[in-house]
Parts: structure tokens; sequence; C-alpha cells
């Protein structure tokens, strides 16, 4: 499809829009902000924050663009028409806003015809906002950033001295396997890091604040915007056996830890249900 669509001025709207969305969760939380409903468990929460921000961007986007196709975590599923598609997780990290835990965020990546073209994670409590044009680089707060930590000093970092992050579902059976499998990469690593946001974790990754991620679970909003922030800063973002990542594994690190983390998780076939 010919898409009349500059990726720069979709990451220009893409970032007004995250920074207005997050500038309403901060000073607009409710005192007594509670759960307003459930999804696939009930501790898969949602609060009237995460709707009412899901509803702004999109209200935001289609002003400036009427013919995008949007995908939101919240129920936001609209086909479109223009090529461009818009895919929105307004809080990613919701357990942590609601418990008023900082690692929280609103991630917003933008695909023309199905590739990812322009992503921004916005962090609020951390006054971290970072982005990503493919092919043009990744940033935080407008400065480059790459996915190696200070002390890798660029050389791949071997698993037992790794900083890898993870997360879990919020099924029992699922956590109960994903508990087993951390249990036994936790003695082969430098440490574990729990976050609470996917996309938090890939920003991680993308500016060496942790050498490595894989969960096993993520949804399509949880990683748009953080897998692209990733690979515009030199890391590698997939699934296991050369596959893409998707809800059934996400991995991501700079090269050579991606390998050797894809080859831990691969012979436990971590991207099944055992
Ligand atoms: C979160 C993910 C995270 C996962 C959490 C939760 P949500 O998304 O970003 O990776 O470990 O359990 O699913 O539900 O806060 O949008």
């Amino acid at each position: 499809m010919t898409v009349s669509a500059d990726p720069k001025e979709l990451l220009e709207l893409a970032t007004r829009l995250a920074a207005e969305a997050g500038r309403v969760l901060v000073e607009e939380r409710p005192r007594d902000l509670g759960v307003a409903s459930t999804k696939s468990s009930p501790t898969d929460i949602v609060t009237v924050m995460d709707q009412r921000t899901e509803k702004l961007i999109v209200e935001g986007i289609l002003a400036a663009r009427p013919d995008d196709g949007i995908l939101g975590e919240e129920g936001a599923n609209l086909e479109g028409t223009s090529g461009v598609r818009w895919v929105i997780d307004p809080i990613d990290g919701t357990v942590n806003y609601l418990y008023e835990i900082p690692a929280w965020c609103v991630s917003i990546g933008v695909e023309i015809d199905g590739e990812t073209v322009a992503g921004v994670v916005e962090i609020p409590a951390l006054g971290e906002t970072f982005t990503a044009l493919r092919g043009h680089g990744a940033w935080r707060n407008g400065e480059p950033i790459r996915a190696y930590s200070a002390q890798s000093e660029g050389k791949p970092v071997p698993l037992e001295r790794a900083l890898v992050a993870t997360g879990f579902g919020y099924a029992a059976q699922r956590r109960a396997v994903q508990g087993a499998l951390v249990a036994e990469l936790l003695p082969r690593v430098r440490d574990i890091r729990r976050a609470g946001s996917a996309a938090i974790d890939l920003c991680s990754v993308a500016c060496g604040r942790v050498d490595g991620y894989f969960e096993r679970g993520t949804n399509p909003w949880d990683i748009a915007a953080g897998a692209l922030i990733v690979e515009e800063a030199g890391g590698k973002v997939g699934g296991l056996r050369g596959a893409a990542a998707s809800v059934a594994m996400t991995v991501a690190a700079a090269p050579g830890l991606f390998e050797a983390l894809c080859g831990f998780l691969e012979v436990r076939e971590a991207d099944q249900d055992s």
C-alpha cells in the first residue's frame, strides 16, 4: 500500500500523546484509585486510568490521522485504511501504577504496512522518554543510547555476568513454570530483575541498565515500541530458534548474550507450555 506517512512525523505525534498521557496519569491520578475490572485472572487488572488514557491517545491519533488503524490493550481495535497502525499500551506496569511503584510507562509503537517504524516509551516517574526511529537510532531524553552496560565496555556480556530482567504471567499455572525456570537461571547469571513492565525492561536493555530480558506471554502492545528501541540501540530482539518475538517468547539483549540466553531457553523449551 502507498502510505502517506513520514515516520518522523509519526514519532512526533506519538511522543506528544505519550507525554500528555503521562501528565494525566501523574497529575490526575485519583487518590482512591482502585481496580475497575480484571481480564485474564483476578490479578490481571484494569484501572479507570488505563481506560481514560487509552481514550485520550486514540482521540489524539484520530484527530490528526483519521484513516489509521489502532490496537490498544484496553480494547481499541480499528482496522484503518492508511497502512499506518498504532499499537498502544496506555499503562504498561498497571499493577505498579496501582501500588504507586514508579516502574510504569506509556508505550506507543507505530507501524507502516506491519513494520514498526517509530516507538516511544514514556516513563513519567523516572523523567525518561525513550524514542526510536527505524534506521535512525534510539534515544533517551534525546541522547543516543546503546544496548551495552557501562561495565561491558561494548564487549559481549557472558551469561554468568549478565543482569537479566524477566516477567511473569497472571495465571498461577504459568507462574509455577516461570518460577521454576528462573530458579534454574538464577545461579547461572549475575542476578535477576523483575520490574513489572516489559516496555521498561526493553528500554533498560536498550540503555544498558540491564544486560538482557526474556518473557513468555507478552502482548503486542507490551513490546511494540520497546523492541524497536532495543534494535535501534544495537540490540537483538526475537523469539527462540530464530522466530520473531511473540507471545510465545520475547528475548532481548546485545549480540552474544542474546544467543546465550536463547540457548538456555531453547534447551528448556521455555516458549512452550510444559
Ligand atoms: C505487564 C507486562 C510485564 C508482565 C506483567 C504485566 P501490564 O503488562 O508489561 O512484562 O510481566 O505481568 O503483564 O499488564 O501491566 O500492561
